[in-house]
């Protein structure tokens, strides 16, 4: 596993050292607009543990972290109205790594919706 790197844009975040557009905000975890939204609606949901990647995360997150992590990235998209029982679905992705294309090395999930997201390839 790569080391943390204390210096990523969402560490920044974290610290309150860059601005955000926060949507909603947990003892464990953060979720804000992303800056190049790729649809109608683009949210991040990250951990505010050091976690480099999905993999680290789940690997080695105390359980508590996971579950507020996941219920608020549900709880998100349902108030940002593109969950199923208020919207038309959505896509939760998450990069890992160099083949994953990861551009922030801080383990983060995307909220995608708002429109038909296309097929995925697999
Ligand atoms: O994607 C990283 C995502 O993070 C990408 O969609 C842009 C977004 N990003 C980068 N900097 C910011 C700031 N400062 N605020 C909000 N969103 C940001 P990935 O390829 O999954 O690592």
């Amino acid at each position: 596993m790569p080391t943390y790197d204390d210096q990523n844009i969402f560490a920044r975040i974290l610290r309150g050292e860059m601005p955000n557009d926060t949507v909603a905000e947990t003892d464990h975890t953060l979720a804000f607009r992303d800056i190049r939204p790729q649809a109608p609606v683009h949210i991040l949901v990250i951990p505010k543990g050091k976690y480099v990647s999905y993999d680290d995360f789940a690997a080695n997150a105390p359980d508590a972290e996971i579950v507020d992590f996941h219920r608020t990235l549900a709880r998100v998209a349902a108030q940002a109205g593109v969950s199923l029982d208020k919207g038309k679905g959505f896509r939760a992705i998450t990069n890992a790594g160099e083949n994953g294309v990861q551009e922030v090395p801080h383990f983060h999930m995307h909220i995608l919706g708002g429109a038909p997201m296309g097929r995925m390839i697999c």
